[in-house]
């Protein structure tokens, strides 16, 4: 068996900012514009008015106070209420491999390597943009590697399920160097016009590097020490867009297939989930949660992750657990991975670390990290 490191990551950042109070504003106009057009049923008391949203609301609940999109025009349009995005012919590289290269390409250089080392891609996303073929198969190619690729999805914890998949084929042998790559192209599925969940997520995309440790020349190098995934079956995130659609008949555009939670419900169940899965794979390898220096925590909401790292560590730091939704909203798998790479450099040799995911499924991945 080898030793394991993720010796590299990388971050794709769209162009475009969305405030809160852009967010709010277009979403108002909306509602004020649903709520004319069915003023006689209103009137009548056979429709319930729908409700504006407010920046407060947004930032006392969730914590958020902007995301980044890769359009936005068509999102604040209060006609429309989803991105514009362009149909790319098949020889063209596709959205999504666009965003999974350029994140590649930056973990690559921080782990001073080429696509050529790379013989394992795994594509880990929310949602994929197409059937197939497989997306991590065109990321392969794009980037010159070799091996074989497959995509993967465990909604939010997509990320830490894959680099436990890369992690295993690197301790084995299977392969030497894999590419976990996370594009999360949230506002294609987000109900935009539904004001419990209108500001939750944000577009990006990440990349990890998992190779060998005795294949790694980055300075900045972690030791995996262990991995633990587990998921427990929950309809309170759900998203029932898919293949069958077509055959069912069903409404392409009904409101069951974009992304819908019951949010209070989520909150209460996975914050002790995530606390007792944390703790129990700490324990399994030795480490008291206080012992640990950083919690890198998905990105859902402050409070739940305030939540969590007090049950662990009875502390709720921003050093102690990063926070970047603020700045990124929830950006389903890719948001550990986003505090990862923003918030480790100022950790020094023998430090520990714990990369923890959770949400739909439920599903909930650890991966617990020692800087060399
Ligand atoms: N503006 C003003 N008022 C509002 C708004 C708004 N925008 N939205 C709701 N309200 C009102 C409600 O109507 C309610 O009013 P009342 O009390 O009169 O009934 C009141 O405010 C309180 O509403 P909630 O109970 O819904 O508010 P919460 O305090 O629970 O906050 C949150 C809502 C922020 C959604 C919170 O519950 C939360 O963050 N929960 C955790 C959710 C979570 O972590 N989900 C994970 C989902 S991500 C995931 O797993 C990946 C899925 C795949 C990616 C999909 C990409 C699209």
């Amino acid at each position: 068996m080898h030793s394991v490191v993720i010796s590299g990551t990388g971050l794709y950042q769209p162009p475009h900012t969305i405030t809160n109070a852009e967010l709010v504003e277009s979403f108002n106009r909306y509602v004020d514009l649903q709520n004319a057009q069915h003023a006689t049923e209103i009137a009548a008391g056979t429709r319930e008015p729908l409700q504006h949203s407010s920046v407060e609301f947004i930032e006392k609940a969730s914590g958020i106070k902007q995301r980044y999109v890769l359009e936005k025009s068509g999102i604040l349009d209060p006609t429309r209420m989803y991105p514009r995005l362009q149909e790319r012919p098949d020889d063209q590289l596709s959205l999504m491999g666009e965003l999974a290269v350029a994140a590649s390409q930056q973990a690559l250089q921080q782990a001073g390597k080429t696509g050529a080392d790379i013989d394992a891609v795994l594509c880990a996303a929310s949602n994929m943009q197409r059937a197939y073929p497989a997306m991590a198969v065109e990321i392969q190619q794009a980037l010159g590697a070799g091996g074989y690729g497959f995509d993967m999805n465990v909604a939010c914890s997509s990320a830490t399920f894959a680099i436990e998949q890369a992690v295993n084929a690197v301790r084995t042998g299977s392969a030497k160097c894999v590419l976990v790559v996370n594009p999360e192209i949230t506002s294609g599925h987000q109900a935009w016009n539904d004001r419990d969940c209108h500001f939750i997520f944000g577009d990006v995309c990440t990349a990890v590097i998992v190779e060998r440790a005795d294949t790694a020349t980055a300075a900045d190098a972690w030791e995996v020490l262990g991995t633990r995934l587990a998921t427990q079956f929950s309809n309170n995130i759900r998203n029932n867009f898919g293949f069958l659609n077509r055959s069912e008949d069903s409404d392409p555009n009904a409101r069951d297939k974009t992304f819908r939670q019951e949010g209070r419900k989520v909150f209460k169940e996975v914050v002790p989930i995530a606390a007792a899965h944390i703790e129990g794979h700490l324990s399994d390898l030795g480490h008291a949660p206080s012992a640990v220096r950083r919690y890198w925590l998905h990105q859902a909401n402050q409070g739940m992750n305030q939540l969590v790292i007090k049950k662990l560590a009875g502390d709720a730091s921003a050093d102690l657990a990063p926070l970047i939704l603020d700045e990124f909203a929830n950006t389903a798998s890719a948001g550990s991975i986003i505090a990862f790479h923003k918030h480790r450099a100022d950790l020094a040799a023998g430090d520990v670390g714990v990369i923890c995911s959770f949400g739909a499924g439920y599903s909930v991945g650890s991966v617990v990290l020692r800087k060399r």
